[in-house]
């Protein structure tokens, strides 16, 4: 950004992605402001300017003529971001599919094991109802209009599969999640090691906008988790947390520092991982334990899309709806701890078709494939990963991501250009 603009970020507290971009603005020394989402903004600012009434959205706004421009979606943003200001990105051909595969489920999946417990949690109803409300009015007034939000926003989950056959299951593995998490924490300050990187960014989304925020959550969370909780405040960039930014270890005398070292990127582990384009083990089978089940959800989703697409007769540009009708419902299937398959049903949202789509483009080329599947093989679930691959590729559609929404176009139209 040149100092000609100056960024705003519409958002919510309570919003898993706004809370994803705001650590990356903080821990990147961003300067922005937050602009709290309301139905004016959405009204005037979102949607005249993006496809979809979603929040994060960064504003560039010229200092001078106020004039701005609006990028939806946390990913665009960060892309954004990473582009505009130099920023590093993870290097190493296994290293960096594995950050995008891993941003892709816990942005499509994950959320759903953390809304878990923001529903259906009586004690919680008048912590959530005034949060979601419009705080500049006094509190009965916002907690009215909270309400009014949530009616409209918390009746979506079942939609996706999280209902009250699925709930246990979805909590199950977020235990043990949290689990896998704690132990990889011992050896390591991120996910991928002792770099920063969008799987860090999506966590902490989830957990401090969620898990961690939430009244009944937080006092599972924080009594059986304080480890994942200090991890939480690392990443937000702004706590006084070993690992956090700007917080350093002092040796000093009396009158004289002796030392002063940052304490972020200090791990207690292997320092070659990030040379050697290596995957710390926890982190392979915290993968799994998601993918496993999330494949389950991205095959159907990308077939359907495929029907879906080839159902446009002749048409080279398709808008892809986020969610199909709900008359096209299929099932996936979620285990328990104890091996238990569970199967619910749910809709079609399209939206990690275009996930799959970046990362085809970016991390999963040709030329880095045979790289990328020795870690592939280690997670397990190869073949179920590059059958959905296979298909999409095959479609001979793409899909990118536009002011009008997530649009496919034909391929062979494109190559025609
Ligand atoms: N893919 C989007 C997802 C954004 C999203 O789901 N935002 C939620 C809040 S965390 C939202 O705006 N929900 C409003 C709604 O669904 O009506 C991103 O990564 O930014």
């Amino acid at each position: 950004m040149s100092d000609k603009n100056e960024y705003m970020l519409i958002g919510a507290d309570q919003s898993m992605f706004t809370q994803k971009v705001r650590a990356y603005l903080r821990n990147n020394s961003i300067p922005f402001k937050d602009v709290l989402s309301n139905v004016k903004i959405f009204k005037t600012v979102i949607l005249p300017n993006a496809p979809y009434p979603l929040i994060p959205d960064l504003l560039i706004v010229d200092k001078e003529t106020k004039k701005y421009s609006l990028i939806q979606d946390s990913k665009s943003i960060i892309d954004f971001l990473e582009s505009t200001h130099g920023l590093p990105h993870v290097a190493g051909t296994k290293r960096a599919f594995a950050d995008m595969l891993l941003e892709m489920i816990l942005d499509d999946f994950f959320f759903l094991h953390v809304m878990n417990w923001r529903w259906d949690r009586p004690s919680q109803q008048k912590y959530l109802e005034y949060t979601f409300g419009d705080n500049s009015q006094p509190y009965e007034i916002a907690k009215k209009n909270g309400a009014r939000v949530l009616n409209l926003i918390g009746g979506r989950t079942p939609s996706l599969g999280l209902t009250r056959r699925t709930a246990e299951a979805f909590n199950d593995q977020l235990d043990t999640f949290l689990e896998l998490l704690t132990q990889h924490l011992e050896t390591y300050q991120f996910i991928l090691g002792s770099q920063l990187s969008r799987a860090d960014y999506s966590i902490h989304g989830h957990f401090s906008a969620g898990l961690f925020r939430d009244p009944a959550p937080y006092e599972w969370a924080a009594s059986n988790y304080p480890v994942v909780l200090s991890y939480v405040r690392r990443v937000s960039g702004t706590a006084v947390s070993w690992g956090s930014k700007d917080v350093v270890q002092l040796e000093a005398t009396e009158d004289t520092i002796v030392t002063c070292e940052d304490t972020m990127g200090k791990c207690r582990g292997d320092k070659e991982l990030e040379t050697s384009d290596m995957i710390p083990e926890t982190t392979t089978r915290m993968t799994a334990l998601l993918l496993r089940d999330y494949l389950s959800i991205l095959a159907p989703t990308v077939n359907m899309t495929i029907e879906f697409l080839n159902n446009q007769a002749g048409k080279d540009e398709v808008i892809i709806p986020r969610g199909f009708k709900a008359d096209q419902m299929y099932e996936f299937t979620l285990h328990t701890k104890d091996g238990k398959e569970i199967k619910e049903k749910r809709i079609v949202t399209a939206h990690c078709v275009w996930m799959l789509q970046r990362i085809l483009d970016a991390t999963y080329r040709p030329e880095q494939r045979g790289e990328v599947d020795k870690w592939l093989a280690e997670v397990g679930y190869m073949n179920e990963w590059k059958n959905i691959v296979a298909a999409w590729e095959a479609s001979g559609w793409r899909i990118d991501m536009t002011r009008k929404g997530t649009v496919a176009s034909r391929k062979s139209s494109l190559s025609r250009l």
